[in-house]
């Protein structure tokens, strides 16, 4: 390695904790050839149902080359989101993901800023990705040594378990890269198979996503299509899987005052939901992630729970 790939690196590493993220990897840009065969059978089974968007850009997802030019690196990083915080018992629950500010642009803005500090090496060309392109952000988590993928499908860590947001910071530079992480430490537990009370986490990994009560109370456009499953309380996505795993017991606050719970929306009550008028919802839910379904898809979401 180069002197100045190394200070280059050290620089990322430094700064992306300095700039709030807990963990940062960084891989050399390549095509994904073990997920080829994986994403293919998943749409080729319509595992994503109504999301037309993963069907999309086939290439583009398993080739960050094919995102940007003269792409060299892949800098992943991951973001703390775990808040002890619960709701009572009797109001419509929502996914601790939303609890606080869009993740999309508090974790992209912090990218951004990275990318920024980044100039002082000279001109370096870089995209920032948090959710939001054709890219397969937990297999460049591992790839960059940051954990493995648990039978949830979450990426996991052994110190910090998967309550983590993942960002991606594509560059034109060369880097240092991280050792893959290789091993798997789900063991013989099912806990998340057996909870999951869709049944849409498969023996190998795979998450079937139209049946998860994330893709039916977030992604999906249409009227809820009900199954013999429970959906339980959710009205906006899911946390059962992560909630039973043994190794989200090690998960520490997030400290990011972002993230700080919206009180204003989590102790909002199904009445006041279903009455609820757009013009109301316009001011609740800004920069909120619960904005992604509209209130139409949150009064369509009260009418399943308790089912
Ligand atoms: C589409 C999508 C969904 C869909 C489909 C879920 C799915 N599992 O695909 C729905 C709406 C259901 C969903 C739900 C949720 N999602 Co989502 N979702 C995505 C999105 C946009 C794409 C995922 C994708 O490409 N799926 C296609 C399948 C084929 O890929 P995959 O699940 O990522 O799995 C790959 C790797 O894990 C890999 N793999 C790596 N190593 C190994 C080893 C073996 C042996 C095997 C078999 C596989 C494997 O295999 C697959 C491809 O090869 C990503 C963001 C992104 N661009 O990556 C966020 C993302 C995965 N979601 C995220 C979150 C937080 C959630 C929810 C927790 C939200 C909630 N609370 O409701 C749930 C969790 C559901 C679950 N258990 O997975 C986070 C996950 C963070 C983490 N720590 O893992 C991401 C990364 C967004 C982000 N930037 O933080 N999601
Ligand atoms: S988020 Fe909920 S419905 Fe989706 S796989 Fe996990 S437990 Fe099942
Ligand atoms: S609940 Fe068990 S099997 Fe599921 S991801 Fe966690 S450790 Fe792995």
């Amino acid at each position: 390695m180069n002197r100045a790939s190394a200070q280059i690196t050290d620089f990322i590493k430094t700064q992306s904790n300095a700039l709030g993220f807990d963990f940062c990897g960084i891989s050399k840009a390549d095509f994904l050839e073990e997920d080829a065969p994986r994403l293919e059978d998943w749409l080729s089974k319509n595992y994503h149902g109504e999301m037309a968007y993963m069907a999309n850009h086939f290439d583009k997802r398993l080739d960050p080359r094919k995102l940007m030019d003269d792409c060299k690196s892949v800098v992943c990083v991951m973001k703390n989101y775990y808040s002890p915080f619960e709701q009572e018992a009797h109001l419509p629950k929502i996914s601790k993901y939303a609890y606080g500010k869009d993740y999309h642009k508090v974790v992209k803005k912090d990218l951004n800023k990275l990318l920024q500090e980044l100039q002082q090496f000279g001109e370096i060309k870089g995209r920032p990705f948090v959710d939001s392109a054709p890219v397969l952000e937990r297999s460049w988590a591992v790839k960059s040594g940051i954990g493995w993928v648990g039978k949830n499908g979450m990426l996991l860590n052994k110190r910090a378990g998967s309550f983590f947001f993942i960002g991606l910071l594509l560059l034109d530079v060369d880097l240092d890269y991280d050792t893959p992480f290789v091993t798997d430490h789900c063991g013989s537990c099912t806990k998340c198979i057996d909870a999951c009370p869709t049944d849409a986490i498969l023996p190998n990994k795979t998450i079937v996503g139209n049946q998860c009560i994330s893709y039916h109370t977030i992604e999906l456009k249409s009227e809820l299509i009900s199954s013999d499953k429970k959906w339980g309380d959710w009205m906006f996505g899911c946390d059962i899987c992560q909630d039973v795993c043994p190794w989200n017991r090690f998960s520490e606050p997030n400290s990011e005052a972002r993230f700080e719970p919206r009180l204003d929306i989590l102790n909002t009550t199904k009445e006041e939901w279903e009455q609820m008028t757009e013009a109301t919802f316009d001011v609740l839910s800004q920069a909120s992630p619960i904005r992604r379904t509209k209130l139409s898809g949150i009064k369509r979401n009260l009418k399943f729970i308790g089912k």
